[in-house]
């Protein structure tokens, strides 16, 4: 595997560099001429130049997919299962298998991921407060890992000290009841740490309240970076792991309806990371421990680990940016689109 430094990444993303510009259209190198003559800039394209293959892993299908939702029903039964319970709530079993696979994050640049179910992140897990989680663990991989889950549980479910690590070929179960309703994670708490959540083993982890938060078009948005050669800073940044993925395939949304954002900071290596929506304000839900909203902003800042839920409706038919306010996360790949269709709402 080449090895690639910030910069030489910033060129493969077609930012201040002739790298890959014969790939750019010529509308997006339209000449600006100043008034006075003397100077000459060049516009440049947004985005990597090319395309990341979505066969094995679709940021797109992984935004809406809440326990394997966009699998088809003979392989999602392989990995999900729900039974009621006496109390009405329901016992939801998962199947979660540590795998080491190459994944594609930016054209041509792969990486070398420990993956659960081989893809990063893992799948969105959904249950509802009250209900009973059993993970059956099994792990492929070649290094110990385990899963710690945010949220109320006994300590030998915990997964986290030396004598709860899972060893390559072994398995264990996690059982524990689903509870505070929120927005949680799930990782691998193998030290050495940042290294082993960095490599991909992450996903999100929703409880949803007893009493359901209103319907809406839901998507979960995990802000992820990637160390290509592990020099302890990220080179590649995301959301949903494949850089600028959503400025080539923006996110569909319809003017009017309720938008919900679960939005979760896994990045390793930088201490925050920041999510900005153009064009408009959304309500915010932190760690989604709340069913009323406590901030409205345009800019929300995330600390490693941290997560918030995020409401809007697009007021405006049309495209509306969102990415990182680090405006060099965003150029390195933690930018996307939004294209809202629909009439508008005049308010
Ligand atoms: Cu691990």
């Amino acid at each position: 595997m080449r090895n690639f430094s910030r910069r030489s990444m910033l060129k493969l993303a077609g930012f201040g560099a002739a790298a890959g510009a014969s790939a750019l259209n010529a509308k997006a190198l339209a000449h600006q001429d100043h008034a006075d003559g003397a100077m000459r800039h060049t516009v440049h394209a947004m985005g990597a130049v090319g395309r990341v293959s979505t066969e094995r892993f679709d940021p797109a299908a992984y935004l809406r997919s809440f326990n394997g939702s966009h699998l088809p029903a003979d392989e999602r039964a392989r990995f999900y299962k729900e039974t009621p319970r006496p109390d009405g709530s329901l016992l939801r079993e998962y199947r979660i298998v540590a795998v080491d696979r190459e994944i594609e994050i930016a054209p041509g640049i792969f990486f070398p991921a420990w993956t659960y179910n081989g893809q990063v992140p893992g799948p969105t897990l959904r249950a509802t407060e009250g209900d009973r989680v059993k993970v059956t663990f099994i792990n492929q991989g070649s290094h110990p890992h385990s899963i710690h889950f945010h949220g109320w549980h006994p300590p030998e479910m915990d997964g986290s000290l030396p004598d709860q690590q899972v060893m390559p070929g072994a398995t264990f179960v996690y059982e524990f009841d689903a509870e505070p309703y929120g927005l949680h994670l799930y990782h691998c708490h193998t030290a050495p740490l940042k290294r082993h959540i960095h490599k991909g083993l992450y996903g999100a982890f929703i409880i949803d309240p007893k009493t359901p938060r209103p319907q809406a078009d839901e998507m979960v948005m995990v802000m992820n970076g990637f160390d290509t050669n592990f020099d302890a800073d990220n080179e590649v940044y995301a959301v949903n792991t494949v850089a600028h993925h959503f400025m080539h395939e923006p996110i569909r949304v319809r003017t009017n309806a309720l938008v919900r954002m679960y939005v979760i900071n896994v990045t390793e290596f930088d201490l925050i990371n920041s999510f900005h929506l153009h064009g408009m304000f959304f309500d915010v839900f932190r760690t989604g421990t709340t069913t009323s909203s406590t901030e409205s902003t345009d800019t929300l800042m995330l600390c490693q680990g941290e997560r918030a839920i995020l409401e809007t409706r697009f007021r405006y038919p049309g495209g509306f940016m969102f990415h990182a306010h680090q405006s060099e996360f965003a150029e390195l790949g933690w930018m996307g689109m939004f294209q809202a269709e629909g009439a508008r709402r005049d308010t």
